[in-house]
């Protein structure tokens, strides 16, 4: 990707640590995903993608700017992308996923804190990111505390527009989160310098629920046994899914659910026939952090979904279409974002009832929790869903993790022994 160099040096990225990054790389895709068997055809888009992740989405990032447009970056489901897309700009997924610039980050943070918010702030301290450095303006919220302070200290690198998050759903907190995109699609409409219309905004709704669907659809074909796809290709599709040009993102994946629907009809799959089926649920695994599925897939066991942000969290629920007015599209933005189960709510039940339906709709024989470290929501939910998998007799495996390579000889002995014994 040399011939990308100048771009990156006008966008003031640091060469020496992005020439590392971008050395890390290549062998790690190899190995992790070029070496898998039986890969679906259609993965070949895919792999472009990466191979081209600093260079082509870049140089389209650059052309819309190039042509007024503003690019918005963005940390959490919550931020409603079809906002700013019906005001003509393009919103990005900029949780990371790789130890890179700890050192600066470390300079304004505490040490132990979740690897996903020292990631995200050693990318921008260390100028190591061309999303992060492509972006006017990124969305914070207030998830979790630490999100939620590190972004007023980000705000000194970038301007940040935090969303009040609620954290019960409650009647009040659906009106709060309502209040909060009603503001947020104010204040896109004055970086933008474009007035939303209801019919951008429903334009813009179809579109990323048509995104939502084929996600779903390739969800779906992971039911069968033996299973079409491996769970290392599927999150990669959902890592993409947040950066990737809307429409040609949804068309490559309706592509290849075509190939896997003929794979399934001929009982082609990755995997032989009854191979352990495991559900991964959890943190957000933010490309690239393919360390945990990785080492479950090379240990004798398939993936068959994602209870992840980067996962079903992320595409399951769509923006419902039934309405035409500025105020109701807005109203049913704000209602999606509210039926994510993510840990920050109190109590959080219907992760845990959801969890429990995918184990009988994926056929899967156990659950890896796997949480970063310092990461209080997920890591003291566990026990929540412990508990009730428990009751229900389905094996679990907790798991604690960050983006370091060091506990991976730990972590393969502890994944076999529960693949083994599921
Ligand atoms: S909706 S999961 S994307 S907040 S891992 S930074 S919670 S300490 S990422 Fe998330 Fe939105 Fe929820 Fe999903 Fe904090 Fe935990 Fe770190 Fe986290």
């Amino acid at each position: 990707m040399s011939n990308y160099n100048e771009m990156w040096r006008s966008l003031g990225l640091n060469m020496t640590v992005h020439d590392q990054l971008m050395q890390v790389l290549p062998p790690t895709y190899h190995d992790v995903y070029l070496m898998q068997p039986n890969r679906p055809q259609g993965m070949e888009y895919f792999d472009f993608v990466v191979n081209e992740i600093h260079g082509l989405r870049i140089q389209e990032l650059q052309e819309h700017k190039k042509a007024g447009g503003k690019v918005i970056g963005a940390f959490c489901v919550f931020v409603p992308e079809e906002i700013v897309r019906a005001a003509g700009g393009i919103c990005i997924g900029l949780c990371s996923g790789i130890d890179i610039g700890t050192a600066e980050a470390e300079k304004v943070l505490p040490r132990n804190i979740c690897p996903l918010i020292k990631s995200f702030m050693g990318f921008k301290l260390g100028k190591v990111c061309p999303y992060f450095e492509s972006c006017d303006m990124v969305v914070g919220e207030t998830t979790c505390d630490g999100k939620k302070k590190a972004f007023e200290i980000l705000n000194d690198y970038i301007p940040v527009h935090v969303m009040e998050t609620p954290h019960m759903k409650k009647s009040r907190d659906r009106e709060l989160w309502l209040e909060e995109v009603k503001d947020f699609a104010h204040m896109v409409e004055k970086a933008t310098g474009h007035n939303i219309t209801a019919n951008d905004l429903a334009k813009a709704i179809k579109e990323v629920n048509g995104k939502r669907q084929a996600l779903q659809r390739l969800a779906e074909l992971r039911k069968q046994d033996p299973a079409p796809i491996s769970g290392k290709d599927s999150l990669l599709i959902e890592q993409i899914a947040m950066y990737d040009d809307v429409t040609r993102f949804t068309a490559k994946v309706n592509e290849l659910c075509n190939e896997l629907e003929k794979k399934v009809q001929a009982s082609k799959g990755v995997f032989p026939s009854r191979t352990p089926r495991v559900i991964v649920t959890g943190t957000p695994m933010a490309i690239p952090n393919w360390k945990v599925p990785h080492i479950i897939e090379t240990s004798g066991a398939v993936i068959v979904a994602e209870e992840l942000c980067t996962g079903l969290r992320y595409f399951e629920n769509e923006v419902a279409e039934d309405v035409q007015t500025m105020d109701g599209l807005l109203e049913n933005i704000a209602g999606r974002c509210l039926g994510v189960n993510c840990a920050v709510f109190t109590p959080n039940t219907g992760r845990i009832e959801r969890l429990l339906q995918l184990v009988e709709d994926y056929q899967a024989d156990g659950v890896i929790h796997c949480a970063l470290s310092f990461c209080d929501p997920y890591t003291v939910e566990a026990n929540r869903v412990e508990n009730v998998l428990k009751q229900h007799k389905i094996p679990l495996l907790k798991i604690e993790t960050g983006y370091d390579q060091e506990d991976t000889g730990q972590l393969k002995t502890r994944i076999e022994a529960f693949i083994e014994m599921i």
